[in-house]
């Protein structure tokens, strides 16, 4: 068991324990700061000098420590680290200055805007023993007479020369009642009370010291404060629709009433959570799409000629059934596109089962159930089951099992209208095959213009899982299949 004391203090009678930096059972390095202590001029961290797990805490806050008081228990992992038992931070290694020299991202050094009364204070690792004249200091003589002749004086004055300080540790706070336990939010320009964990800390984690709020005596910014703020952003990114958190510039909100009459209807459950996984999908894939037309004037004549046998069956057959049951066979013949991408993006996980979403318009939004083994099922079982599927999500009543474990999405809007437009992938589906209507063109045969069945499609796929040579092959693939009408089994 090491102790961690209090190293020398120069001719100062004690100093204030400001801060503690941790609690028993906490892990250490060496330089980590065990209590944060104060005279009236400055401010230093007390290091825990060896690497090891906090057993004990022995001060509180506002107690006054004196020079060789013990402060903490550690137990060191490192046997050689704790000479005699005893860890002496202070002074008597000679460890060089801490890599903190550089400011925090913005915002000014605090060394260089602290004023010449209150500078930058030592580390006690580095320097405090060297402040009363120890020497042993790693850093050079500029930063001696520089910082500690400024700053680190204001423990111990009479030492300053020869001392190795903490680089730009940190300024003193403006004047606070002590220990009010007020959270004070730093006005801009001020200057910022925190030590040089928390600094580090702040940098980081890309946080601007002067706009966390403080809750240490006289207004110091401590590390749970800074870990406060991270949690408090991140959950206000996270409550915001369309703030994505990834640095997204939310729309800024409007009032609408300066212009005319507005009525507020909610979205609803089912449009929320569809706006909500589309949004995810659309930040997170890179998409591309890419159009063709099939000619399906063959097919719509094999299906006209279905018609009485579907009445019969009491269904309605509409190209879409036509459509997923190719869609499969493309899958088959390019596996990429009926899988996903490991988390990594370093992998595909190709998937040995077809299960087709079909995206189906609901008064209450966008649901997407999924037809289960669909590339066993022939043109009247598709049929059948869409027209189930569509059923339920009309009536609101598919089940989770209904919507699971989708591998490819086709959403078709063919009866809506449109000539074409760009689905958004069903992540973490990688390519959703967008239709649109069919409509009668002059296609020319090599000789003429004949009237052709056209039907539009639109793929849109993940372009880190696909390329665009791929997503053209596939489509051609597609394009074939839809235009050989002997291709389809029932
Ligand atoms: N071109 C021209 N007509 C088409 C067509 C197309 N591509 N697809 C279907 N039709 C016709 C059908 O043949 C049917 O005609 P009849 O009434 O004369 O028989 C009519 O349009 C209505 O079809 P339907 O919509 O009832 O059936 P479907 O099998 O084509 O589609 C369903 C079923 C559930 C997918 C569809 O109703 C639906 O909800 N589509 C919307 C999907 C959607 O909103 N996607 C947008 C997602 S945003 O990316």
């Amino acid at each position: 068991m090491a102790q961690v004391t209090v190293p020398d203090i120069g001719d100062l009678e004690s100093v204030e324990v400001i801060e503690l930096c941790v609690a028993p059972g906490d892990e250490v390095g060496p330089d980590d700061p065990i209590v944060v202590v104060e005279s009236e001029k400055a401010s230093m961290e007390i290091p825990a000098g060896a690497a090891g797990v906090v057993q004990a805490v022995l001060v509180e806050i506002g107690a006054a420590v004196t020079e060789g008081q013990v402060i903490a228990q550690l137990q060191v992992q490192d046997q050689e680290d704790a000479q005699a038992d005893s860890v002496a931070p202070a002074g008597q290694d000679a460890r060089p200055a801490p890599e903190d020299p550089a400011p925090p991202p913005t915002g000014p050094s605090p060394a260089s805007h602290a004023a010449p009364s209150a500078q930058a204070a030592p580390s006690a690792s580095q320097g405090v023993g060297a402040l009363a004249g120890d020497g042993g200091g790693a850093a050079s003589e500029e930063d001696d007479s520089d910082r500690a002749s400024q700053g680190a004086g204001a423990l111990a004055e009479d030492g300053a020369r020869s001392a190795s300080v903490a680089p730009a540790s940190e300024t003193l706070a403006p004047a606070r009642p002590p220990g009010s336990g007020v959270a004070a939010e730093p006005s801009p320009g001020a200057q910022i009370y925190a030590g040089p964990a928390t600094r580090r800390l702040a940098r980081e984690l890309g946080v601007q010291l002067a706009e966390v709020p403080a809750t240490g005596a006289r207004g110091r910014i401590l590390k749970d404060d800074v870990k406060r703020f991270v949690k408090a952003a991140m959950s206000r990114a996270a409550s915001i629709p369309g703030e994505g958190g990834a640095g997204i510039p939310p729309i800024p909100e409007a009032d609408f009433s300066r212009f005319g009459p507005v009525q507020v209807v909610p979205l609803g459950r089912v449009r929320s959570l569809g706006a909500r996984n589309l949004h995810r999908s659309w930040l997170n894939l890179p998409h591309v799409t890419q159009h063709e037309e099939a000619d399906l004037t063959d097919l719509e004549a094999f299906r006209h000629s279905l018609k009485g046998e579907a009445q019969r069956r009491g269904l309605k057959l509409t190209p879409l059934p036509f459509v997923i049951h190719a869609v499969c066979r493309a899958l088959k013949a390019f596996p990429s596109f009926n899988a996903s991408l490991d988390a990594a993006a370093q992998n595909y996980l190709i998937k040995g089962y077809y299960r087709i979403g079909c995206a189906v318009d609901t008064e209450q939004g966008l649901v997407v159930p999924v037809v289960k083994d669909a590339e066993r099922k022939g043109i009247w079982a598709l049929c059948a089951e869409l027209a189930e599927l569509a059923a339920k999500a009309r009536s609101q009543k598919l089940g989770v099992d209904d919507m699971q474990g989708g591998t490819f999405t086709v959403s078709s809007l063919g009866a809506a209208g449109g000539t074409g437009f760009t689905p958004i992938i069903n992540a973490p589906e990688v390519a959703i095959l967008g239709v649109a209507r069919l409509a009668a063109k002059p296609v020319w045969d090599g000789a003429r213009f004949q009237p052709r069945q056209m039907l539009p499609l639109s793929l849109s796929y993940d372009h880190r899982a696909i390329n665009g040579a791929e997503a053209g092959r596939f489509l051609m693939h597609l394009v074939g299949l839809l235009q050989d009408v002997g291709c389809f089994e029932f």
